[in-house]
């Protein structure tokens, strides 16, 4: 029998931050919840979902999700970017957890099963200094973790990307009326972060996986030096070493260096990194299974970059709600080249309103046998959450210049 969609529902709340959630429910009862954050931008998904996606869902057949995908990109004409492609992500979410509940089975199922038991999973670590970062590691490392990102203060430089300017957990957005300001200076920088990467190589010794994001801060041939100066660490990826639009430098950056280059957290399509895949010029593609239209979308990205050994590895930062977590898990299991999967946490009051079915062991996420994606969302929960404006930063340098954040 077929099921139609009888109604969608766009829900912001702010536990802790922002999320922007959507609601299909069809014409046999079936709920299926899609995540639509954008950090800091949250509004404009919630409107291109609300007043231009939603109408177009009423009555559609809830099972047919690739011709809705289809539909909701082409029919758009006015292609990419993050908005519509997290609004059509959201979509692409709620259906897949519709056809699995109504299927009985979870989404990896569907997506032809598992090919592995636990998913690989790095989490974030963060010090002001290099003594704040040690005591990071260390809690993240009696947590289970076995594979951890370290991004420390540069002395020199007030705040930075990755550190909380009061120490302690640290947070992209901040709550607030205007963007933040950091500080940037990439000749800084390179003066003391492979000395870091060194010491935290050294206090955990050799079978840590170790990871680190620049946060598309540098010129090609600063990366490279990078790159270089830092191959004895180790590393397992060094990520955004440039800013992305520039896809074919990371050639350059190849060419001098054997550290494994991650990259693709900003992008939406894949056209927008197949230059990267069909270069070669990477190891780890990092599009976000919603940021990017969904696991429909993402699940292609994937496949192209297995034709060449790049590794899926998926954006997880506390900015994509726990749904999108649940979807990058599924898609984790049953991706033959997935790599890694980011997860940095959330914050204790979004509990009140996501529940999950993923559990962590021993540096490992496994997936429980809950049909669809496996979270549950709290509609009145919610509600004692109104959204709150908030910004990501901005960076400047030493001299006033608007730098990439
Ligand atoms: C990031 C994020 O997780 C990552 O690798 O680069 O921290 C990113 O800055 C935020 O998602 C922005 O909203
Ligand atoms: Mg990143």
């Amino acid at each position: 029998m077929t099921q139609r969609i009888t109604s969608a529902d766009v829900i912001i709340t702010s536990p802790g931050r922002n999320y922007v959630t959507l609601k299909i429910v069809t014409s046999d009862g079936v709920v299926g919840w899609g995540d639509a954050t954008v950090n800091g931008r949250e509004l404009a998904v919630a409107s291109y979902l609300a007043d231009h996606v939603v109408p177009l869902l009423i009555g559609r057949e809830a099972d047919r999700i690739e011709d809705t995908w289809q539909f909701l990109y082409r029919s758009a004409y006015w292609r990419r970017g993050p908005v519509t492609m997290a609004a059509i992500g959201a979509v692409d979410l709620a259906l897949w957890d519709i056809k699995g509940k109504s299927l009985g089975v979870p989404v990896y199922q569907l997506l032809g099963g598992a090919v592995r038991d636990r998913i690989l999973t790095y989490t974030h670590t963060t010090g002001r200094d290099i003594a704040e970062l040690k005591e990071s590691v260390a809690e993240k490392l009696e947590a289970g973790f076995r594979a951890i990102r370290v991004q420390s203060g540069v002395p020199g430089l007030n705040r930075v990307y990755g550190v909380n300017d009061r120490g302690g957990a640290y947070e992209p957005a901040q709550r607030s009326a205007v963007a933040p300001e950091e500080d940037w200076d990439s000749d800084l920088y390179l003066k003391t972060a492979p000395a870091m990467l060194e010491e935290i190589r050294a206090h955990v010794g050799p079978d840590i996986k170790l990871l680190h994001d620049v946060h598309h801060r540098l010129t090609p041939i600063q990366a490279a030096r990078l790159g270089k100066a830092i191959e004895h660490v180790g590393l397992f990826w060094l990520e955004d070493v440039t800013p992305g639009e520039n896809q074919e430098i990371l050639h350059l950056v190849r060419q001098h260096t054997t550290v494994p280059l991650a990259i693709g957290e900003v992008f939406n399509t894949i056209w927008d990194v197949k230059d990267f895949i069909l270069t070669q010029s990477i190891d780890f593609i990092r599009t976000c299974v919603m940021h990017a239209g969904g696991l429909s979308h993402v699940r292609k990205i994937f496949d192209l970059g297995d034709l060449y050994g790049i590794q899926g590895a998926p954006h997880g930062p506390s900015d994509v709600s726990p749904i999108t977590m649940a979807a990058s898990m599924q898609l984790g299991l049953a991706q033959r080249n997935f790599g890694i999967q980011e997860y940095m946490g959330y914050p204790d009051l979004a509990k009140d309103v996501f529940t999950t079915s993923y559990t962590f062991a021993d540096g490992y996420f496994t997936l429980g046998d809950a049909p669809g994606l496996g979270v549950d969302f709290d509609e009145e929960a919610a509600k004692k959450y109104p959204y709150e404006a908030a910004y990501l930063p901005y960076a400047r340098r030493l001299d006033g210049t608007v730098a990439d954040w």
